[in-house]
């Protein structure tokens, strides 16, 4: 006879493999599957957005580094070269296919996944959001900056924020990074 212990592991495992099963299937089953690649910035307005927008339609994502207007040089390697402008975030799709900016992004994973919409269904109130959408896209980014730069607590903040946001993990020396402030021209 098989010892208790032994069947309880297998009750045990085979449970915790359904469990990891229904999570793969909740977390792929609003169509596509397979995570959203998003490259950008965690300093970058419209990169949060998208990645507010993955998490609020529930979405797995991974997050890759990339600086905007191929600073790095990095964008033909990572086969981004046809994207223009060249700004962030840019979207990777599981299909491969790619895609800037944020509007468009987001009216994108409306079609793709259709749980939990963004936009709303009634034409009027659609309107209006993207008319919202819109203003905040243009003129929220000013507060924003402002917030970040006009201050010289925010400058410090700010500039020490996403120097070590850019650097840490890359190889650079602690004590180096810690030398490193950024200031509101970048
Ligand atoms: N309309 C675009 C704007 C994206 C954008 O301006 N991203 C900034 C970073 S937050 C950028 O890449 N700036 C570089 C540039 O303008 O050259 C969107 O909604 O995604």
């Amino acid at each position: 006879m098989r010892p208790r212990i032994m069947t309880e592991m297998r009750y045990t495992s085979s449970l915790f493999v359904r469990c990891i099963k229904e999570m793969e299937v909740r977390s792929f089953s609003s169509g596509e599957h397979g995570p959203v690649t998003v490259y950008g910035q965690i300093g970058s307005p419209y990169t949060r957005k998208v990645e507010a927008a993955l998490r609020y339609k529930q979405i797995p994502f991974i997050k890759k580094d990339l600086m905007p207007g191929n600073v790095g040089g990095d964008w033909e390697d990572r086969g981004l070269s046809k994207i223009v402008p060249k700004v962030i975030p840019v979207v990777k799709f599981n299909d491969g296919t790619l895609m800037n900016d944020s509007t468009k992004i987001l009216q994108d994973l409306d079609r793709r996944y259709t749980d939990r919409p963004i936009l709303p269904k009634d034409k009027g109130e659609r309107f209006l959001s993207l008319l919202l959408e819109d203003m905040f896209d243009e003129w929220g980014t000013k507060i924003m900056f402002g917030m970040r730069w006009l201050d010289k607590i925010d400058q410090d903040w700010s500039g020490t924020w996403l120097a070590l946001d850019s650097m840490l993990g890359k190889g650079v020396k602690l004590d180096q990074v810690n030398k490193v402030r950024f200031g509101p021209g970048q």
